[in-house]
This record gives C-alpha cells, sequence and structure tokens, in this order.
C-alpha cells in the first residue's frame, strides 16, 4: 500500500506596499479552499506571504520596518487562516517575517512554519541562506536587504513528521545551496516545502537575470532528484511595486521530474498527487546514502566557508 499524498503550491501574484495582513490572508483563504476542493490535503504558501517583498527598500526608521514583521503566530489578521485550515482538515505551510524576544534581546527572522490539519503550528525553520546585502547599495533601483533586516537562522533544518510524511522546509535563496537539502534528506525528510520571492531585474546582470526562472527551476530539480525527495516551490511573483518577480511554482519529484508546474505572474493554485513511497528506488540504489558517502572526505564543506586554492586556508 503505497503512502499518497494531494499536495498544492499556492503561488501568490504582487502584494502592493499598501496590502493589509488580513487581504493577503482573504486570497489565501480563496486559494485553500481551490486545492482542497481538488483533493489536496497539504498546501505551500510563498515566503513572506502576507507583505510585500520589503527588503527591496530602505528602511530607516525602526518602528516604520517592524510593522513588516508578525509578533505572535498565529495572530488575528493570520487566525481565519488557521481557522479555515482546521475546518477543510488541510495542513500547511506558510512564510513570514518573525520578530521575537529572544535571549532577552529582540530577534528578527526570515521564517516558514509546518501547521497541521488542526491548525496547530508543528514545525518550524528560519532561513539559513540570507542574499543580498546588509548596506544599501549605490545605484540600484531596487535594493536587496536581507542581510539588514533578518538574522541567519538558528533553529537549523528541522525534518517534521506531518500528516504520514517527513517534511523539511528550505526558504527562497536556500533552494541554491546543496548543504540545506543534504541535511534535511539525511534526517529521511521525504518532502521539502520552500517559498520564494526572486526578483529577476536586481542582479545588474540582464544576461543573469533573463536565467533566473531557468536557475529556480535547475535548482529544485536537481535537489530533489540529488536528494530523493519530493520538493514543492511556491512563488510570490509578478510586478510587485516595480520589481519583476519570477513565477514558475513547481512540484517535483524524487525523480527530478516537474509534476506540475504554475502558468501564470498570479494567485495560482497547481496540485499533484505524490506517491511518498516513490523515492524508495532511488534511496535504495543509486542515492543509498549509507552504501554511497563518504563523510570522511567531506571535511571541507563544514570547515571552509569560502573558496580557496590554498590548502592552509581555513
Ligand atoms: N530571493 C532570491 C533567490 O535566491 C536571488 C535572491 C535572486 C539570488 C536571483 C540569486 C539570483 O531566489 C530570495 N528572497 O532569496
Amino acid at each position: 500500500m503505497t503512502r499518497r499524498l494531494i499536495a498544492a503550491a499556492a503561488q501568490m501574484g504582487p502584494i502592493s506596499r499598501s496590502e493589509t495582513r488580513e487581504s493577503c490572508v482573504r486570497r489565501m483563504i480563496e486559494m485553500m479552499r481551490e486545492a482542497a476542493a481538488k483533493g489536496a490535503r497539504f498546501i505551500v504558501f510563498p515566503e513572506l506571504a502576507l507583505t510585500s517583498f520589503f527588503p527591496r527598500w530602505i528602511i530607516d526608521d525602526q518602528a516604520e520596518r517592524d510593522q513588516w514583521y508578525e509578533e505572535q503566530m498565529p495572530n488575528p489578521a493570520v487566525k481565519p487562516l488557521f481557522d479555515m485550515a482546521a475546518k477543510l482538515g488541510v495542513g500547511f505551510n506558510l512564510g513570514y517575517a518573525e520578530k521575537t524576544q529572544e535571549d532577552g534581546a529582540t530577534r528578527y527572522f526570515n521564517t516558514a512554519i509546518l501547521v497541521d490539519a488542526n491548525g496547530k503550528i508543528c514545525g518550524k525553520y528560519r532561513k539559513v541562506h540570507l542574499p543580498g546585502h546588509k548596506e544599501p547599495q549605490p545605484g540600484r533601483r531596487h535594493q536587496h536587504l536581507e542581510k539588514r533586516y533578518f538574522e541567519q537562522g538558528n533553529l537549523g533544518f528541522p525534518v517534521t513528521p506531518m500528516m504520514d510524511c517527513r517534511m523539511g522546509m528550505l526558504i527562497c535563496n536556500d533552494r541554491r545551496w546543496p548543504e540545506g537539502w543534504r541535511v534535511l534528506a539525511l534526517q529521511a525528510a521525504e518532502l521539502v516545502c520552500l517559498g520564494y520571492n526572486t526578483p529577476n531585474d536586481h542582479s545588474g546582470f540582464p544576461e543573469v537575470d533573463a536565467l533566473a526562472d531557468f536557475h529556480h527551476v535547475l535548482s529544485m530539480q536537481s535537489g530533489s532528484y540529488l536528494n530523493s525527495v519530493w520538493s514543492i516551490a511556491t512563488a510570490k511573483c509578478g510586478n510587485e511595486e516595480g520589481s519583476s518577480m519570477i513565477g514558475n511554482s513547481v512540484i517535483v519529484a524524487p525523480s527530478g521530474e516537474v509534476i506540475a508546474q504554475s502558468q501564470t505572474l498570479e494567485d495560482e493554485v497547481i496540485c499533484a498527487d505524490m506517491d511518498l513511497d516513490m523515492a524508495t528506488q532511488y534511496r535504495q540504489t543509486f542515492f543509498d546514502f549509507a552504501r554511497h558517502r563518504a563523510p570522511e572526505c567531506y571535511g571541507l564543506i563544514t570547515h571552509r566557508k569560502g573558496a580557496s586554492p590554498d590548502p592552509d586556508d581555513s
């Protein structure tokens, strides 16, 4: 008897700077209902799904900056989404900006949670790979200040058993770094959920921007195939406050095949009926980690940060 999970990516079109949380939640509830009507029992929403992608702006006033974060989860604006999930009996993955008190200090993270079919939070992840810059970059039409507005995640890469599936989370830029995928796969993750906001007009290199969609899908297909996991990548996309962001939300099988792919740059639901045991054939052969991996040869990966030709570099 194979384990099956019908899952969905609930892609969101642009969220304007003035759009309220309540409006975003209404859009997400609409898509949650559409996904459930298609048989989905689990839904992945985008990164920072409750607000516009504010790291594109220089926001020096702390009070103004704080308005972009959630101090509780759920909170009154988001609770209707949790309630609808419980009513429909669906679980979901949600990305948001988190402001919290930890170790006697105010901390800010780019966060994602897993919520089960009873509306209970059962997993949390804080984005480890923060792209962009800490300081505003001169001459840019749009900034990318995630290193300014968020700390590096401090929860590792947790795997949560949920809905008869071992679920892991990554966020956006994490998909470009194989280490996070592998840490999840080494914990026997079966599904990797990932929301993203990916501009294709920020790099300053038009030839790179032109490949943004290709690099996104390539990262998801390789992450899934090399780690024998299902993955669901959900975009917030379209022209958001003048910044162009890619769509191409995808659901990818452990074979690396794209099973479902969005076609628009708007709110759009895509679904896939995932065979959670499909990965077994890969994990028992080409990607039998216990039989083929050689951790004793991988030391550099954990103790060297940057690339160097000097063998004596740390
Ligand atoms: N966004 C982008 C991402 O990794 C980026 C940043 C864009 C990196 C284009 C490289 C190229 O998809 C976030 N939010 O991480």
